[in-house]
């Protein structure tokens, strides 16, 4: 299925049982472009929930951070699809080789840099390099939505054409819009909808406030 941008916003599924995961998707999917799933929802179940959430009618991104030897990393990623997953995320700092692999079998987003403070430790100052790589194979990066600056940098370095999508947002401390205003395209919210006291309710504000962004 394919990502289109209509509210803005991204669901990061990271809750731990599938009746949960169908509950607030339930309530918030008529306000997102699409629901990101990782490890958190599919330890705690299992790789068939992401058939499960396509009921809702959103591109399903598998968020499996591939970061492994590339024929496995390939594997991995057609594991993600034959599941259903549209997009799954790979990391970039393993090398080109690894990033191919997985575009072999999925359409994928490379993480160019993460939203963290210990990503400056290491991961900031290759983000560049990395971008140059998902050009070649990718559909998008993830940046961080909790370095504005950075997207605007990451964003000229890849150019119109990858799509950014960039977490960070509410309960990391960036602001709705922000990310999107330093030219992301869409920003991935978690905690922020899945531990809001009304999800439907905090969904439908953040992507009032990201659609106002673009
Ligand atoms: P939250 O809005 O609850 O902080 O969740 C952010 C989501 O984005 C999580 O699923 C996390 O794994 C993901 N993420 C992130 O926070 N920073 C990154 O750099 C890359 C991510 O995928």
């Amino acid at each position: 299925m394919a990502l289109k941008r209509e509210n803005g916003i991204i669901l990061a599924l990271d809750v731990d049982t599938r009746e949960k995961a169908l509950e607030i998707t339930r309530e918030a999917a008529e306000f997102v472009d699409a629901i990101k799933v990782g490890y958190p929802l599919v330890l705690n179940t299992d790789l068939s929930i992401i058939g499960e959430l396509k009921k809702f009618q959103k591109p399903i991104i598998a968020d499996f951070k591939v970061a492994d030897i590339p024929i496995v990393g390939q594997r991995i990623c057609e594991a993600a699809k034959g599941a259903g997953a549209d997009f799954v995320i790979v990391h970039g700092f393993v090398g080109e080789d690894v990033v191919k692999a997985c575009s072999n079998a999925s359409k994928i987003f490379v993480v160019a840099e993460m939203s963290h403070p210990g990503a400056l430790d290491f991961m900031a100052k290759d983000a560049e390099s990395i971008v140059e790589i998902a050009r070649k194979h990718a559909f998008g990066i993830v940046a961080p939505a909790t370095r504005p600056e950075r997207i605007r940098e990451l964003r000229a370095a890849s150019g119109a054409d990858l799509k950014i999508i960039s977490p960070g947002v509410k309960a990391q401390g960036a602001s709705v819009g922000d990310a999107i205003r330093a030219g992301a395209d869409f920003e991935i919210i978690g905690r922020g909808i899945y531990g809001a006291r009304e999800p439907k309710k905090a969904a439908e504000e953040f992507s009032k406030s990201a659609r106002s962004a673009y």
